[in-house]
């Protein structure tokens, strides 16, 4: 007997480096999971398919490699979109088989008929079915091959019937994956070197483009003794092993990168896509690397935009650059920088009334946790405190949702880097909202036989958007969370369960959470009024904060106004 279309696409997902298939089985996906069940790809028993869709695009952050999900008709290939929204957008190599009722009832509003290709088509690189047996590999090729060239999510779309076929003799088609060199021409980089030249006080901002090329980094600003900033997709990549370090600018950022950058004469962006224009220079002449060319000059104008891979560039760039001497600009921000962390550990204490902080927490796990850990931060406070607070080292890595901003990203996304590392290490840092909004993966972690240790900031609100409210003046609204105790919940699910108040008895907990063998989660109360300060004193929040509180006094709730600043002092 031939094969079935199903086995083409499993045959040709494993030719392609596929591992790991995160979903739920239902009716029209049930010949696809025998074929997988039969192959070295392992299939990943979600809960929800969105959680799959955050793990899958973990697992391929973390190894660069293709990552498979997959689910049923309809409902269950719709619910891996706000996940794959999250993949594409941090360009991971993600594929989606998403299976579809039969070909001959499209069309006609079956029971669970989706468009998938207009669903999925702001959040993928490919979107395409298959629509007859005939081309199932070659289509599936395509779909492989762009998720990892184009680097984002292939959805492929496969109707039931399709799946069911017997495969026909395609020619053998098949995915071709090779990373080339791509740097600007000569002349690109003679004028990037004569613009370098002019400049006197130059800073370095480098994003998630520069993660493969500290070295490289690190030698030009040791070149033109510039500082380097480095966005929050940067930190792991920049921060270690970097005496140029000034740490994060932007509204997380601290004040010496924003000021730096903000006082510059000449700033290299390098492999960075900012958004935020308010952060941009305006009077400093802008060179920016970037190997997408569309992302040159979107966010700011720029004096020059120059096409290639961070690393190349830098390399074929150097040998044109002069060494310097003064090093007057940089030593200003490196000091400055080191004086923001000086008064950042202040803040890592208990707060008011014996309070545990979300700094606090946050520096006892930094202290904690492995020299190699894995660290996923939810949306809200903890991916706040995760980029500020945790050490980078080289061996460490950290995962948020930086520019899709979604909730309960931190859960899937750990299951996903716990998966493919499974001897390592991994910290979900959730918050109470995130956490309980994906919660029914928590027993992933049990079913899937996950050591995953998940802290919950629990602040028993909506914590950042209850900031955001009192930063435009308002009274919080909606942001109140009536929650159980997790670390009890954790318990009867069959984790390693716990639920910490007193500061005093935090750090033993969080050392017997850490030693556990298997999944385990901390729960934590963590003070409700703590504030994410800006790296600025920006007029429109301050303005906000004292809205609020002259309102909040106003409806006699002056006491949150005294504990807030308590909390904050
Ligand atoms: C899916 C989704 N829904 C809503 C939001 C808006 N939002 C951003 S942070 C946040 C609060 C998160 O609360 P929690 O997880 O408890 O973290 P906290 O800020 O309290 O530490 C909300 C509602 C979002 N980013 N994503
Ligand atoms: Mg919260």
């Amino acid at each position: 007997m031939g094969k079935k279309v199903a086995q083409v696409i499993v045959d040709t997902l494993v030719s392609a480096g596929v591992k790991n298939c995160y979903g739920i089985v239902g009716d029209t996906l049930n010949n696809f999971a025998a074929s997988l069940s039969r192959s070295e790809i392992q299939f990943v028993h979600m809960r929800h398919e969105e959680a799959g869709a955050f793990a899958a695009q973990g697992e391929a952050l973390l190894l660069d490699r293709l990552t498979a999900v997959a689910g049923s008709c309809g409902p269950g290939s719709l619910h891996f979109i706000n996940g794959l929204y999250e993949a594409n957008r941090n360009r991971a190599p993600v594929v989606l088989i998403a299976s579809q009722i039969v070909r001959s009832e499209l069309g006609f509003d079956f029971i669970q008929e989706v468009d998938f290709k207009s669903v999925y088509k702001g959040c993928s690189v490919f979107c395409e079915m298959i629509l007859t047996p005939e081309h199932a590999r070659r289509m599936t090729v395509m779909a492989c091959q762009a998720a990892i060239s184009k680097r984002g999510v292939a959805v492929l779309i496969v109707p039931v019937d399709v799946f069911d076929s017997d495969a026909a003799d395609e020619p053998a088609f098949s995915v071709h994956v090779n990373r080339p060199v791509v740097r600007p021409s000569e002349a690109d980089l003679d004028e990037m070197a004569a613009l370098i030249a002019q400049g006197s006080n130059i800073a370095i901002y480098a994003g998630s483009g520069s993660g493969n090329a500290h070295d490289e980094v690190v030698q030009l600003a040791e070149r033109l003794k510039a500082p380097v900033a480095h966005t929050t997709r940067g930190k792991d990549s920049l921060e270690y092993d970097n005496p140029h370090n000034i740490g994060m600018t932007g509204v997380i950022g601290m004040e010496s990168a924003y000021h730096c950058i903000l006082s510059c004469d000449t700033l290299l962006l390098l492999g960075t896509d900012f958004a935020w224009r308010q952060f941009y220079p305006s009077h400093a002449r802008i060179i920016q690397v970037d190997i997408d060319p569309t992302h040159i000059g979107r966010r700011h104008p720029v004096t020059l935009g120059v096409v290639g891979s961070v690393k190349d560039t830098l390399q074929a760039l150097l040998p044109r650059l002069a060494q310097r001497e003064d090093s007057t600009f940089r030593d200003t921000y490196v000091e400055r920088h080191k004086k923001d962390l000086e008064t950042q550990s202040t803040r890592a204490t208990p707060g008011h009334h014996g309070r545990i902080s979300g700094q606090y927490l946050t520096s006892i796990i930094n202290r904690l946790a492995a020299p190699d850990a894995l660290f996923a931060g939810d949306d809200g406070t903890p991916v706040v405190w995760l980029h500020r607070m945790m050490a980078m080292n080289g061996r460490r890595r950290i995962f948020g949702s930086l520019l899709h901003g979604t909730m309960a990203n931190g859960l899937g996304t750990g299951i996903g880097l716990q998966k493919c590392q499974p001897g390592r290490q991994v910290i979900v840092m959730a918050g109470d909202g995130g956490l309980s909004m994906l919660f029914g993966d928590v027993m992933t972690t049990l079913q899937e036989n996950l050591p995953l240790k998940i802290v919950v900031y629990n602040n028993g609100k909506l914590g950042f958007v209850e900031l955001e409210q009192k930063s435009e003046g308002l009274l919080p609204q909606y942001t109140d969370l009536k929650n159980p105790d997790f670390g009890l919940v954790a318990q009867a699910m069959g984790l390693w369960g716990k639920t910490v108040t007193d500061p005093d008895s935090l750090e033993a907990a969080a050392a017997e959470w850490l030693e556990q063998p298997g999944p385990a989660l901390l729960n934590v109360a963590v003070a409700p009024m703590e504030l994410v300060m800006p790296p600025f004193t920006a007029v429109g929040p301050a303005y906000g904060m004292a809205m609020y509180s002259i309102k909040a006094i106003l409806h006699g709730k002056g006491s949150d106004v005294f504990e807030m600043i308590q909390e904050n002092l």
